[in-house]
Order: structure tokens, then C-alpha cells, then sequence
């Protein structure tokens, strides 16, 4: 099963040139740039010969009829949003591949038995609204109205976000895939990390997405002059953010020999008055805490706060927390699995399983039928930076693992 590798690679060339100048590789969600990416990459499944449209969730899907209707869809895709300052390849790849795969079926004239649709599910990384995988949410029909009232600072809210980028928010429901609905749902994606790479292995076999828990902590202080106020009066709500911030990073560092480790990261830190000759009131950070131990995972943030509250309180300072988002850890099905492995085999691609520390929209997709992800190395491990980089042969690579797990796939499922 061949595919265009030079066409993939000016495709992924093409995308990554619409992008914020001043901050590449910039395609926020639900922003102006992402609409360009969006009416490139559906002109670009259109010119392939799929079916294409924006779904209700606001998901851009393309759809190649299967021979057989009475079968349930096998789903290819990943996201076009990126993070600030992000990368080239992670979603970018997952998207483009998919659509390298369905187009050399139709070249071939190959008719499969199963539909194969193509998706750049909305809103994979954190959007502005503070969530997540906003479309694979909608196709498992786990978007709530709370969420869906969750504004970004300009005071948009995700259910006008939908709409803005061609969604339909009242009609939802048309979106959702139920329970054993889908076939089989196959990513690729970059690794994000660096085993592929050191080990010099060409596929990763995706066995499970950690869980993500999300939560935002607000510590309240005292807002004062940075320079009449003397120390023991201050109530300094940044001194109380680096104080919960070193208490996460040791903590976290204390299980990464765990058979499961835990990693937490505060990527995110809001500062008022943010002065630099005013005592901080107040200070809103975003914490994040991933592992394959889902207790572990719900307990971290809790118990952080919890010890930490009477050594803030002794500064004066008040912490509170509120969950934003929760995800459980994610297994990949065994079926596809294999597939993966196989297919990796006959294309004579080393290949080794492998969790996924990063999240995907198959933490959703897996509500709706069984998932599996292939990874690629990239250039030392970077990712979410611009500095994240892959060959032309890995993204080949890929996309051709992928086409060949569509092709078994397609051959042993019902
Ligand atoms: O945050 C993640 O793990 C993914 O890259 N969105
Ligand atoms: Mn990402
Ligand atoms: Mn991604």
C-alpha cells in the first residue's frame, strides 16, 4: 500500500506557513489563523475526493464512502490547532496523513469495505476557554452546558466559539458517535518524547493515553507598595505561588521511578497587579497532573493544597483550588494494536509499545469504539516549542504504517 510521500510533505510544508509571523508555529483555536488552516485543509480534502463539511461539534471531517454501508466507520485524523510557539508536526501529522491514506486509496481505485473518515477535531490543546478537545468531546457527547458557558477573557463563550468556526452548538446531539459506533479510530502523531529517538526505533505502538487532571488555584494575598511595606506585614501571593509550585515539581519528581510515574507542570501563572513596585495580591496558576495511576492523578492537586494551606496561611495567604478538566487514563485496543504492529512488520519498521504521556483526542474517540496510536520519532524528543522537528521519511513513515493498519483493519473487522 503506497502513498504520496512527497505530496505528505508539502502538504505538512504547506500548513505550517499559515501561521501567526511573530510566533511560529502559532494556529490558536477558534482564532482568525485557524479559519485560514481550516479552508486550506478543506480545500485540500475536497481536491482528494472526499466528502467534506464542518460537523455540528465544529469538527472539519472528510468522508470516503466504504463498500459496504451496513459497516460502522473506520476514523482517521488528529488536530490542525497548535499551542503558542508550537510546533510544525504534533496534530499537523495526524490530520495530513490520514488524508495522504484515504486520497492513495482513491487513486488506487481501492474500495474498502469500510467508510473511512478523516477528521481535524476542534480545539485538541488547551484553548483559551481553558478546555481541551473540544470536538473529539462533541463526538462522544461529553460537551456539558457548563463548558459550553466557559468564556475566554474577551469574554467569548465556546458555544459562540463553535459557532465561529462553522459548528452548530444547538444541534450537538447530531455529532455524538455513541458506544461500539466507530469501527476503529488510528492517530498519528509525534512522540513528543525521546524513546523512539534514542532507542532508534521507527514506529511507536501506542498501549494507553495517561489521565489528565486540569485545576486552577487561586492564592489570595494582599495587594501593597512594594516599597513602604515592610516584610513581615506582607501578604505576598507570588512568594505563596513558588512555594506550591516547588512543592509539585518535588513531589512529582519523587515518582518518576515509579512503575506509573506522575509528572505535574504549572505552565500557566496569572500575577495582580503584576507590577514591579507592587506587593502581589493575588496569583492564578493553572496545575496540571498526568500518570497512568489514575488515583494518583485525582489525589495530587487535593492533597498539594491541602499541605500546603497552613504554611500559606502563616503568610498571610488564602489558596482555594477549582477543577477545570479530568480525563482518565486511556487503553488502546488490542485489535488495533496488533494491527499497528503488523503492519510496522511487513513495511520492515522496527517498532516497540509504548504509553502515551501526552493527551489525544482518542481519550474521547475511545468512547465510541476501539483506538489505537501510531508514533514517530522527532528530533529530540521536542515538542510544544519551535524547535519541534521530524524527517520527510518519519513522516512517510507513518502515514505509511497507517494506511497498511487501515488496509488489515478493513480485511478482519466486522
Ligand atoms: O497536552 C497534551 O498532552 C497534548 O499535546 N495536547
Ligand atoms: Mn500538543
Ligand atoms: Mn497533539
Amino acid at each position: 500500500m503506497s502513498i504520496d510521500a512527497d505530496r505528505l510533505w508539502r502538504r505538512i510544508e504547506a500548513l505550517s506557513k499559515l501561521t501567526d509571523p511573530d510566533r511560529p508555529w502559532t494556529r490558536r483555536s477558534f482564532r482568525p489563523r485557524f479559519l485560514e488552516g481550516r479552508e486550506w485543509l478543506a480545500a485540500e480534502f475536497r481536491t482528494a475526493g472526499l466528502a467534506t463539511g464542518i460537523d455540528a461539534g465544529g469538527n472539519l471531517v472528510g468522508r470516503l464512502a466504504g463498500a459496504d454501508p451496513s459497516l460502522k466507520p473506520i476514523i482517521l485524523g488528529s488536530h490542525s490547532d497548535t499551542v503558542p510557539s508550537g510546533g510544525r508536526y504534533d496534530g499537523i501529522l495526524g490530520v495530513l496523513a490520514g488524508l495522504e491514506v484515504a486520497q492513495s486509496f482513491i487513486e488506487r481505485g481501492d474500495r474498502l469495505r469500510h467508510s473511512l473518515e478523516i477528521y481535524d477535531f476542534l480545539a485538541e490543546e488547551p484553548s483559551e476557554f481553558g478546555l481541551s478537545c473540544i470536538g473529539s468531546r462533541a463526538l462522544a457527547g461529553a460537551l456539558t452546558g457548563a463548558q459550553l458557558a466557559m468564556t475566554r477573557p474577551d469574554g467569548m463563550t465556546l458555544r459562540e466559539g463553535i459557532a465561529y468556526v462553522g459548528g452548530r452548538p444547538d444541534e450537538l446531539g447530531s455529532v455524538r458517535r455513541g458506544p461500539d459506533s466507530v469501527a476503529a479510530y488510528v492517530e498519528v502523531h509525534i512522540e513528543q518524547g525521546r524513546v523512539l529517538e534514542n532507542e532508534g526505533v521507527a514506529i511507536g505502538v501506542v498501549t494507553d493515553i495517561v489521565g489528565i487532571r486540569r485545576e486552577r488555584i487561586t492564592i489570595t494575598g494582599r495587594a501593597d507598595h512594594a516599597g513602604a511595606t515592610p516584610m513581615p506585614l506582607r501578604a505576598d501571593a507570588l512568594v505563596g505561588a513558588a512555594k506550591l509550585i516547588e512543592a509539585a515539581y518535588q513531589r512529582a519528581s519523587a515518582r518518576s521511578r515509579d512503575a506509573q510515574p506522575l509528572v505535574a507542570t504549572v505552565g500557566r501563572i496569572e500575577v495582580s497587579p503584576n507590577a514591579a513596585n507592587a506587593v502581589p495580591g493575588e496569583a492564578v496558576l493553572i496545575l496540571e497532573a498526568r500518570s497512568g495511576d489514575e488515583a494518583a492523578v485525582k489525589l495530587f492537586g487535593e492533597t498539594l493544597v491541602r499541605d500546603l494551606t497552613p504554611e500559606l496561611a502563616k503568610l498571610r495567604l488564602h489558596v482555594a483550588s477549582e477543577p477545570i478538566s479530568s480525563v482518565s487514563p486511556t487503553a488502546c485496543a488490542p485489535a488495533v494494536r496488533a494491527a499497528i504492529a503488523q503492519a510496522a512488520a511487513s513495511l520492515g519498521l522496527s517498532s516497540r509499545e509504548m504509553p502515551s504521556g501526552a493527551g489525544h483526542d482518542g481519550m474521547f474517540v475511545a468512547a465510541a469504539g476501539p483506538i489505537g496510536m501510531i508514533f514517530v520519532p522527532c528530533r529530540d524528543g521536542r515538542s510544544h516549542a519551535p524547535e519541534e522537528a521530524i524527517e520527510p521519511h518519519q513522516a512517510a513513515d507513518g502515514a505509511r504504517v497507517l494506511a497498511e493498519t487501515v488496509r488489515l483493519l478493513d480485511a478482519t473487522l466486522g
